[in-house]
């Protein structure tokens, strides 16, 4: 499906380095450089259940992959990336049921609002953005591989409509005595800790006929009332982690760079993406893994159920700049647990109305080059020949604190530094630049 507006993104003098990025998997930091055969660096970021759009954890989710992208392409390199849609799961038919909304006319509302809401962020989109329900043949396709390697198996459903009957499973046992992985390696999570979660995230450890309770769901066959297609592995619809499994495998092909999205997912959706994958493929689906923190709001994380969001629509709606939402995320270690506090946004505002104003007075006050008659002559600044050494080594500070695991507080403290100093106009443009650039804020 289309996804939304790209962002320009000012052309910065040299060059930045591929970040090193905290990896669940092996709780090490690894650095994101594409290998040899893979000359793209490749991202897949697990999309929006389309229902309660854009809140301030999704967009921290996003802004710090926006972040990784835009360090990226600082660093020279083609970036593909890849998001999906969940436009057909449980959660959505809920809330469709439950608001007596159409299950496509609340996904296709939701969706764009997210769009308009990503652009506003001035985040950058992704190359494929896919929706399950354009993806039902090949996510079939690879059940029925799976079925055929004897890594899948049926359990009856006896509450489904009458042609159907069979839902499918994925064999943890088969998987991991056939392939490299084995439950717990991309989460790097022990069995009572995965068990928790697997009931609490959409798992269903009890259901009757399974061989093993953390087996997850491949496909379900169609019950009374809700959607449902025809495949070659029965009519029905797709289990979730398959979902995202086939869309990266699709899109970016069968070894991916970074898959990540927020740390709601380690367990149990990216454990079984992968796990899907490496049973399809032989290998390992993603060098690193990769999860923002949750925030939460009121104590509690953010979500519709617990009535705590924080929309960014709202803040818009209220007429909050999306630069200092945007300021006010990225003020956070993107791997942190945090809480959104009334009035973050006017403290990002502030903090922004600062910036500018220090603009203002040095272009008031004149302020010139720093004088060093060797200074940098560099392409690209306002004024030809003009000296921005100043700049250049605040653009080197930044790009060194992105490139530890995107250390955007650190690079934005590297700004309130700059914008403390008085600068020349020249060196105030690349600054600005810089900070567009990679954080993604205009001045
Ligand atoms: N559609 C699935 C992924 S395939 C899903 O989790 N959708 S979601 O709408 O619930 O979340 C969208 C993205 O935002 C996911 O990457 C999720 O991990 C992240 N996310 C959800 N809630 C929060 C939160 N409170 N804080 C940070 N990130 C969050
Ligand atoms: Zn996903």
């Amino acid at each position: 499906m289309r996804s939304w507006t790209r962002p320009d993104i000012p052309p910065l003098p040299g060059r930045g380095r591929a970040p090193r990025l905290h990896d669940d998997s092996s709780g090490r930091f690894l650095d994101t450089t594409p290998s040899g055969d893979t000359p793209d660096a490749t991202l897949y970021v697990c999309g929006i259940t389309p229902y309660d759009a854009t809140h301030i954890g999704h967009a921290a989710t996003y802004l710090a992959f926006d972040t990784l992208v835009r360090t990226w392409l600082d660093a020279g390199l083609t970036v593909s990336y890849t998001q999906n849609v969940t436009d057909v799961d449980d959660p959505l038919l809920e809330r469709a049921t439950a608001t007596g909304v159409d299950w496509r006319e609340l996904a296709a509302g939701q969706i764009e609002l997210f769009r308009t809401d990503m652009a506003a962020l001035r985040v950058t989109p992704p190359d494929a953005y896919l929706g399950v329900t354009e993806t039902i043949d090949e996510i079939a396709a690879a059940v029925d591989e799976l079925r055929r390697r004897g890594i899948a198996y049926t359990v009856p459903t006896p509450d489904a409509a009458e042609e159907a009957g069979e839902d499918w499973y994925f064999d943890i046992a088969a998987a991991e005595a056939a392939t490299p992985w084995v439950l717990g390696s991309e989460s790097g999570l022990d069995r009572p800790v995965m068990s928790e979660l697997f009931a609490q995230r959409g798992g269903d450890p009890d259901r009757a006929g399974k061989r093993d309770p953390l087996d997850p769901l491949l496909w379900r066959a169609e019950r009374a009332g809700e959607p449902a297609w025809d495949s070659v592995v029965g009519r029905g619809r797709p289990g979730w982690h398959i979902e995202c499994s086939v869309i990266a495998r699709e899109t970016l092909g069968d070894r991916i760079g970074v898959q990540g999205g927020g740390g709601d997912l380690v367990f149990p959706h990216h454990e079984f993406s992968a796990a899907h994958a490496t049973a399809l493929t032989g290998e390992r689906f993603a060098d690193v893994n990769a999860h923002g923190g949750l925030v939460a709001f009121d104590g509690e994380k953010m979500s519709k159920s617990l009535g705590n969001l924080v929309l960014v629509s709202q803040l818009r709606a209220a007429g909050v700049e999306p630069a200092a939402v945007r300021l006010a995320i990225l003020a956070h270690p993107y791997r942190d647990d945090w809480e959104w506090h009334r009035g973050d946004e006017a403290r990002a505002a502030e903090r922004l109305a600062g910036w500018r104003a220090a603009v203002e007075r040095d272009a008031a006050a004149g302020v010139s080059g720093a004088g060093d008659a060797l200074g940098a002559e560099l392409p690209g600044a306002d004024v030809p020949g003009a000296d921005v050494d100043d700049a250049l080594t605040l653009l080197e500070g930044v790009r060194s604190r992105l490139h530890d695991d995107l250390d955007t507080p650190g690079a934005l403290d590297a700004f309130d530094d700059w914008f403390a100093e008085p600068h020349s106009a020249a060196s105030h443009a690349l600054a600005a630049d810089a900070l567009d650039a990679l954080l993604g804020i205009r001045l």
